[in-house]
């Protein structure tokens, strides 16, 4: 399942032990609707940059009195009035981009929004790029590259959970538990230099029980991290559970049941389902997209063969694959049709119980024998799903994580053990150390103290604008 990123090419700073370099106020005031699109009640625009006050002024007449809300009318080049609203502003360093920000409450029409955009831009003002409020936010020091990217991804939770752990991730629990990683292996790293600087004798870190009692407590950390995060990772992205199986198997009935809704045709003609059908469902905070296909079969009816290959193409998409056969029958043609993706996840759902007499709802590894009809064994498969994509129960508080974050974990995970290799091959405890600042360096991607602007591009254009 991993997706190794390359490393970024260049690099803020390579030692993360040199301090963070001061970051580079801008000297260009950025403005931008911070509300979303449309008509609502409120809509505010937001300024940061040194030009804010002065825009205030141009705007109301007066200098805007920090922290607090005062009502003004906000004027154009001719002075007539475009709005009332509030203005509020926050002199820097104590604003959320850390520069002086301005804010423009008017009444929620787009007109008088852009009206409003428009004028600030004539005043020297220029349009925000996506994200860049938060990113301003980063290079002024307000949030670390982990609490940056939770606020986006509080924006986007799309389940309760989701919007909790981001939440968390924004308060910055989650840059805790990386910054206690870090140290973890700086201490290490301290230990093995101090011993190499002083060789009055020969050292053997392989016999020494505080090389071993930290390395193991190091992977215990390592272990745990990479649950919390993956349970993150999921809670942010969701799963892409697909079903897949021979014609009338009952996987719309089964997509049903699980949606507890009647969203898909289930009748006993084979061939029902022609288009993917999708519904989104929470397993225990998990987002699930739910994507029904049509049966699996050769067919001569045109329309038939394209929902085929469209279902053929879902399943190469999902996470989680759930094969659904009919247990009533001897079904087996699904794995024909079946490319099986090494990293992709599957279950086998033997469907249609109420049929066999005697046959009950169980769990077998990998297989389920359930009914889509009756909604017996359901819970298992729900449990099965649960457990297949790494959704586990963590322990401790919960965060929102990235593929990225998991990436630069797995890097340093690696250096830490190709280190601890080289010590036992080699006694080279230079080369043990080496690599601990390496992994060091990988945790540092993780909360920006070592970043590219590459990468920082990448992440602040994901944003949408006004953030
Ligand atoms: N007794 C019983 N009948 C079921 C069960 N699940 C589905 N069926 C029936 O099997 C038939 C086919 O069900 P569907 O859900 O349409 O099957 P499908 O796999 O979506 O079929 P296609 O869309 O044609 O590929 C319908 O008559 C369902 O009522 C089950 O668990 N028990
Ligand atoms: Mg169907």
């Amino acid at each position: 399942m991993r997706n190794n990123t390359s490393l970024p090419r260049s690099t803020r700073t390579l030692d993360p032990e040199e301090p963070d370099p001061v970051a580079p106020h801008s000297n260009e005031t950025i403005v931008a609707v911070a509300t979303p699109s449309g008509r609502g009640g409120v809509s505010i625009v937001r300024l940061s940059g040194p030009l804010a006050a002065d825009v205030a002024k141009q705007l109301t007449g007066r200098l805007p009195v920090p922290r607090l809300a005062s009502l003004a009318s906000f004027r154009d080049a001719q002075d007539a009035v475009i709005d009332q609203g509030l203005m509020l502003f926050f002199p820097n360093p104590t604003s959320y981009t850390g520069e002086d920000v301005l804010e423009l409450h008017a009444h929620g029409s787009p007109v008088t929004s852009m009206m409003l955009v428009r004028r600030c831009i004539e005043l020297g003002a220029r349009m925000a790029r996506p994200g860049e409020f938060s990113e301003r936010a980063f290079l002024s020091g307000q949030l670390d590259l982990a609490q940056a990217e939770a606020v986006a991804d509080l924006i986007e939770s799309s389940t309760e959970s989701a919007a909790r752990s981001a939440i968390s991730s924004l308060r910055g629990e989650f840059s805790r538990q990386v910054h206690d990683l870090v140290d973890q292996v700086t201490h290490l790293r301290i230990y093995v230099e101090a011993a190499i600087d002083f060789p009055d004798e020969e050292i053997d870190f392989l016999a020494d029980n505080e090389v071993t009692a930290q390395l193991a407590e190091l992977k215990n950390t390592f272990t745990a991290m990479r649950a919390s995060m993956q349970r993150g990772r999921l809670l942010r992205e969701g799963l892409k559970v697909v079903l897949v199986g021979s014609p009338n198997a009952g996987k719309s009935s089964l997509m049903n049941q699980l949606g507890r809704e009647q969203r898909a045709i289930v009748s006993d003609i084979p061939g029902t389902t022609r288009d993917t059908l999708e519904q989104q469902i929470e397993i225990e905070g998990l987002p699930v997209l739910l994507v029904d296909t049509a049966g699996l079969r050769e067919s001569d009816d045109v329309i038939e063969a394209e929902g085929v290959k469209r279902a053929i193409a879902a399943q190469q998409e999902a996470d989680l694959v759930l094969l659904i056969s009919d247990g009533s029958t001897s079904d087996c043609t699904t794995n024909e049709f079946v490319q099986q993706r090494q990293d992709q996840q599957y279950l086998s759902v033997v469907n249609k119980i109420d049929l066999i007499a005697g046959r009950t709802a169980e769990r077998e590894g990998d297989q389920i024998s359930l009914s889509a009809l009756t909604g017996e064994g359901i819970p298992l498969l729900l449990k099965a799903i649960i457990e297949k994509a790494g959704f586990a129960e963590t322990e401790g508080s919960e965060f929102i994580a990235r593929q990225r974050h998991i990436d630069a974990l797995d890097r340093a995970q690696d250096h830490v053990w190709s280190g601890v290799e080289q010590l036992e091959r080699f006694q080279a405890g230079e080369l043990l150390a080496e690599e601990l600042k390496l992994a060091q360096q990988a945790l540092g991607e993780i909360t920006g103290v070592v970043t590219s602007d590459d990468l920082l591009g990448l992440i602040f254009s994901s944003f949408c604008i006004g953030k």
